[in-house]
């Protein structure tokens, strides 16, 4: 059985976060595992409080995991300071994980920042350079690349820039004012539009993290980067269309066992 790993943080409902992570390497076939980096207090009503698990033992969980069994992919999310970022590199240098998919969290959309400045700067200058492929939304992108986007040829623009600078391929989403929903995997072979179309869902929370994740899993399956790349978006295009209508909230989660029959 494939192994991915996923180095996140815990949302206690269940929608983005190693949560989502592990329910999407579920639907994936693939055995998953998890380095927990903070825990936090959220719903679909909204983000509460977050605490960042101690440096030491963030290593820790990551040492046991590669001492005893090698994932084929691993995955970061939300890391959370720049002391959890240190310590997550000296361990991808120390264990050089394959296919290594970097979520750079940071934004929520354009608007929330997750992150603290000190911790943005960190996650650019130590991790990027490790990813085999980033996966920035549309905030992120704007921040690593610093420019503003607002047209599909300042996605390309800025995903060449961040390629070019870091050496890992980039898959950059759609930005919201867009009237579809293509995004862009711009990789040392070429760059490629996938296309989507624009869903007027709301229950969009953790999609970001299941993206990255899925993508990994396809990694960890030997897939190459664009049909793994193409694969992922079809599966959270499909959890999203299969709202599942959880909690009071209007940013509800999706649905990552849309595929999955549940009976034995
Ligand atoms: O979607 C980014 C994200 C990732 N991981 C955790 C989060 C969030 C956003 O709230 O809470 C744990």
């Amino acid at each position: 059985m494939k192994k991915v790993l996923t180095i996140a943080g815990s949302d206690p409902f269940g929608g983005a976060g190693m949560q989502a992570d592990l329910k999407t390497m579920t639907a994936h076939s693939v055995y998953g595992m998890t380095a927990i980096t903070l825990i936090t207090s959220q719903n679909s009503l909204g983000f509460y409080e977050s605490i960042p698990v101690d440096t030491e033992m963030i290593g820790k969980q990551i040492d046991a995991i590669f001492s005893d069994d090698i994932p084929d992919a691993s995955k970061t999310g939300m890391l959370q300071t720049s002391d959890t970022i240190r310590m997550v590199a000296k361990k991808i240098k120390e264990y050089k994980p394959k296919n290594l998919v970097i979520d750079p969290v940071m934004m929520s959309f354009r608007t929330i920042q997750l992150i603290d400045d000190e911790a943005i700067e960190t996650l650019i200058d130590e991790l990027l350079p490790l990813a085999d492929v980033i996966t920035p939304n549309w905030g992120e992108t704007e921040i690593i690349a610093k420019m503003k986007i607002e047209t599909e040829d300042d996605m390309l623009k800025a995903a060449k820039f961040i390629f070019e600078k870091y050496g890992c391929a980039v898959y950059t989403k759609s930005t919201v004012q867009s009237d579809n929903a293509n995004d862009l995997l711009y990789t040392a072979d070429g760059y490629y539009w996938l296309e989507g179309e624009k869903l007027n869902n709301t229950n969009i929370r953790g999609t970001g993290c299941t993206l990255s994740s899925a993508l990994a899993c396809n990694l960890a399956k030997g897939m190459d980067l664009l049909s793994a790349s193409k694969a992922a978006k079809r599966y959270v295009t499909s959890a999203m269309k299969n709202d599942p209508k959880i909690g009071k909230g209007k940013k509800g989660p999706i649905n990552h066992s849309f595929d999955i029959n549940g009976s034995y």
